[in-house]
């Protein structure tokens, strides 16, 4: 039988300081990502794209930007993604940006929880997202959904799987690591996640990174993956909100897809962060979908 996964756009850029990524499901679309899963064998359910509020792009309030039109898209993309969990299907969020993964996560967790599955993410990105109100440098909330999971943020982020704190540490990996703010950097050792930062894929390589990363898998397991297009190297991925110079290359990023792939086991996808309007010649968005198309098992083997 064919895999079932449905396209899910969620078009904003409310937890973003820059504007953009409310584009990034349509480039998205431009840059193929339904033909080029149909020509893996996938079953494409394309839902278009959620309706929320605008981005009202004024400042800070108590350490939170925009809160309310954040909880509101949060929650759409709970509904939506949760939705097509108990149908069964494969849900690919478009973002939209990275503060969409305290909904989306939420609802892959309160499945999970139901199913009596075991839930792994992978957060690939160049920054944690472990801020809260009181140590946010900008208040922008695409920094926050990972506190937002461990219990730390707005009542209606944090309580959204129905189970506070949705995660727990054992839970998630996060990989290509390099910029972390000095309070959020406490904050997440006191978690006690396991980060692959850039220096540890620098010393020990990819491919060891996500042996370890992808470590105790089995077949019950639900592997989420949260894939932040920051965390490629801007060299190849410039259209992105919040670049860091350092991250992985495209063999190494490849290499990152293919050992998920795999595994079998991906469940549900996030692809956040694209910002169209700081890319070029829409390169950044079809880099993603070249990277999707290795997490769907593209094999690039010359050997049988
Ligand atoms: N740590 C910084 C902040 O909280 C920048 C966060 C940027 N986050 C993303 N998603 N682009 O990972 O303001
Ligand atoms: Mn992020
Ligand atoms: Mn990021
Ligand atoms: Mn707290």
């Amino acid at each position: 039988m064919k895999r079932k996964v449905s396209l899910i756009g969620v078009p904003t850029d409310v937890g973003a300081g820059h504007r953009g990524a409310s584009m990034g499901p349509e480039a998205l679309r431009v840059a193929g990502i339904t033909q080029m899963l149909e020509s893996m064998g996938v079953e494409v359910y394309d839902r278009g794209n959620l309706h929320g509020p605008a981005n009202p792009f004024t400042k800070p309030v108590e350490g939170y930007r925009h809160l309310n039109e954040v909880i509101e898209w949060n929650q759409l993309a709970h509904d939506a993604i949760y939705t097509e969990l108990k149908q069964g299907h494969m849900p690919i969020m478009l973002g939209g940006d990275h503060c969409l993964g305290a909904g989306s996560i939420s609802a892959v967790a309160r499945y999970c929880r139901e199913q009596n599955k075991e839930l792994r993410i992978i957060w690939l990105d160049a920054h944690t997202d472990f801020n809260t109100a009181e140590i946010t440098p900008s208040g922008n909330m695409h920094g926050m959904p990972v506190a937002c999971l461990f219990g730390h943020g707005p009542k209606a982020l944090v309580e959204m799987s129905g189970h506070v704190p949705t995660l727990k540490a054992e839970m998630i990996r996060q990989v290509g690591i390099r910029s972390v703010d000095e309070g959020e950097k406490h904050f997440i050792h006191q978690a006690g996640i396991q980060v692959y930062d850039m220096r540890y894929i620098d010393e020990v390589g990819m491919r060891h990174t996500m042996e370890k990363a992808l470590e105790g898998l089995h077949k019950d397991v639900h592997l989420h993956i949260s894939f932040d297009v920051d965390f490629l190297d801007p060299e190849i991925a410039p259209g992105v909100g919040t670049t860091v110079r350092g991250g992985p290359n495209y063999r190494e990023a490849q290499l990152c897809m293919e050992m998920i792939a795999d595994t079998g086991l991906m469940a549900s996808l996030d692809i956040v962060e694209l910002n169209p309007a700081l890319d070029v010649r829409n390169l950044t968005a079809t880099i993603a979908v070249e990277m999707v198309q290795s997490l769907f098992g593209k094999n690039t083997l010359v050997r049988v």
